[in-house]
Formats: structure tokens, sequence, C-alpha cells
């Protein structure tokens, strides 16, 4: 029952976030491909440079300490704006990948939630299709009516799990470099711990993405240079950035700390419990105060940031720093993956 109470909350959530955008326009458009290919543009170049051998932290950067902005105001959540100051730490400068994952699967044999028999004592109400393991994916619609109704894009899809994405059908054979998705937070704590590390506090995601900029609605346009939506979601994607889906890491141009895709391709998962804003953080951390908030179960829900290839103007305008949404615990999607830092010293 909690399984298909949380199948209804995501839509819940995304819905309330859609109210007002859609306005009861109807669209129907010709035949999509169900799983669209990729396009990769002429100007991409997708292969990070090499980090030196000597770096205390391969595959990590710096992030130093400061006092920023905390927050913003398109959407109600991002409020109140809130002025918080972080020690530095070490980052993940991508997502992690297939590959990432991979190696921690083989050393360790984890099995991920989304792979994993569904209990029917805790949950025995589900339909049918629930009662397997699985994960919720995005289809691309003809055609889109009652825009509350978010079934007609997302579906609870058994056999999805991080080897198959977009279902059974899909796979990451050639997608090493791909960000791993449909993998919930027990899943990104646990390769975080097996790499001796941690998720990142959504405050010090935002720091991060921020990369040194203080002020907070500096980046409201939606980026040029990510794997965001273009055209109008969810039935048209002019993929005038190269990637309909998922793009490998490191296609577009690193921040300025060195971070690639801080925004847009994948979410990702961050420590903090899900509030419904920033009234009640710590003003030195930004982590939720009450202590039964953070890295607990209390709300079965996670801060997600940056935003991903779902991310349109039309909707979902979440490819900013500051953006932030619920993602439930024990549910995997095809657009949310994870990053993972080091709370140590400085180079
Ligand atoms: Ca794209």
């Amino acid at each position: 029952m909690l399984r298909y109470k949380k199948i209804c909350l995501f839509g819940a959530v995304v819905a309330v976030f859609t109210l007002g955008i859609w306005g009861g326009v109807r669209y129907v458009l010709p035949t999509q491909p169900q799983i669209t290919k990729r396009v990769v543009a002429q100007s991409l170049h997708c292969a990070l440079p090499s980090q030196s051998a000597a770096s205390p932290h391969p595959g990590m950067v710096w992030v130093p300490g400061g006092r920023f902005e905390f927050g913003d105001n398109v959407y109600p959540e991002e409020l109140p704006v809130r002025s918080v100051a972080l020690a530095g730490f070490w980052m993940d400068r991508t997502e992690v990948t297939n590959d990432d994952f991979a190696q921690f699967v083989s050393a360790t044999s984890y099995v991920t939630v989304a792979e994993r028999a569904v209990d029917l004592n805790l949950y025995p109400n589900l339909p049918p299709d629930m009662q397997l393991p699985g994960a919720v994916v995005f289809t691309s619609p003809n055609a889109v009516s009652e825009q509350s109704r978010l079934t007609q894009w997302w579906r609870y899809t058994p056999g999805a799990q991080w080897r198959h994405p977009y279902g059974p059908n899909s796979d990451i054979l050639e997608r090493g470099a791909y960000p791993v998705v449909a993998v919930v937070f027990e899943d990104a704590n646990a390769y975080a711990l097996w790499r001796g590390r941690a998720l990142p506090t959504e405050a010090q995601w935002e720091w991060a993405a921020r990369a040194g900029q203080v002020r907070t609605g500096q980046d409201h346009a939606q980026p040029q240079a990510a794997n965001t939506w273009q055209g109008l979601f969810p039935v048209i994607n002019t993929q005038e950035d190269g990637f309909v889906q998922l793009a490998p890491v490191g296609c577009y141009p690193a921040n300025g700390l060195g971070l690639w895709d801080m925004i847009g391709n994948a979410w990702e998962l961050t420590a903090d419990a899900y509030t419904p804003d920033h009234s009640q953080v710590h003003e030195e951390s930004g982590i939720p105060i009450a202590s039964n908030v953070h890295r607990s179960a209390a709300t079965g829900q996670r801060v997600i940031k940056g935003g991903s290839y779902l991310c349109a103007p039309n909707y979902c305008a979440r490819y900013r720093s500051s953006a932030r949404q619920p993602q439930d615990e024990d549910l995997g999607t095809s657009h949310v993956g994870f990053r993972t830092i080091l709370n140590t010293s400085g180079p």
C-alpha cells in the first residue's frame, strides 16, 4: 500500500507543479518512436579531460567554502532565500556513471531497490504490474489531454532498473559513460558509503552548482549548454542540445569549478529529506533544522537538484541551481541519478 501511495504521491507532486501551465490545451502529434534515438550535435565533445594522477581524490574537484544566498523565488518551494555558510568539500566532477555503479555492484553484489521483489505483505493492494520489481519510465506521448494525468508520460514499468533504464527492452551497452539512473536514495547511499563518501546536502549541491556566485537569481534562463528539453514538453522535443534522452557525462562545458552536468541531464539525489520550503533550515549549513528530518525517512522523500533532460520552459523550469523537487525514497525513475562528496580538508 505504501508503494502504491508513493506512486500516487509522485503523480500528485508533479501535478501541483504542472497546474496552470497547460490550461486545458490538447496537443496531437504524428507518431513518435517510444524509445527515441540519440542525436549528437556536431559541436559536442563528450570526453572528459584526464585528471592528474597526483590529485588526492581522482575524479573529484574541490569546492571552496563560502557564504551564499540559498534559494530563489521562481517556485514557492525555493523560498525564503537564506544566507548559508558552508565549509569546503570535494565533489564528484560528474554524475555517477553506469561504469562507476557497475564497479560497485561487481565488488559488493549489491541489488538495487528496483530489482528487489516487492513485499506483497507490505503492499497488499498493488495493481498487478506494480507487484513486479521496476521503476517509473518517461515516454513521450503522441497526444496529451487532462494535463494533471501524468500517467500519459510516466509509467511504472516492470523490469526497469539501472541496467535497463527505459524498461526491459533497453540496456546500457555502450552507455558506460551515461549517468546511472533508476537508483533510489538507499542505493545512492550504499554506493557513496562504499566509496567512503556521502551524498551532498541540498545546500552543498546548490553552492557547488553556483561555482562561486554568491547572489541568487543569476541563472533563470534555460541554459544553452546543458541537456534539457527544447520544445513543448512532453510531446515536442526539438533536441537542439543534441539529446532526446540522457547524455554521456561531460558533453557540455563544466562550470567554473570543473563540475560537469550540474544542470540538466539527470536530476541528482541529495542527503536532505524534502521540506516544503526553506523556512526551517540551519543558517550555517542549510540543513533542515528538525534533526529527525535530515538523513531520515521522516518524510519518505529526498530533495533532488539540477533538473534533467525533461526540464522545459513550459514545464518544470528547474534547470537552475536553486530549483528543487521531492523524490520518493523507494521509487526509481529514468531521470534521477546522483553524485557524491567527501567532507575533508582541501588541497
Ligand atoms: Ca535534451
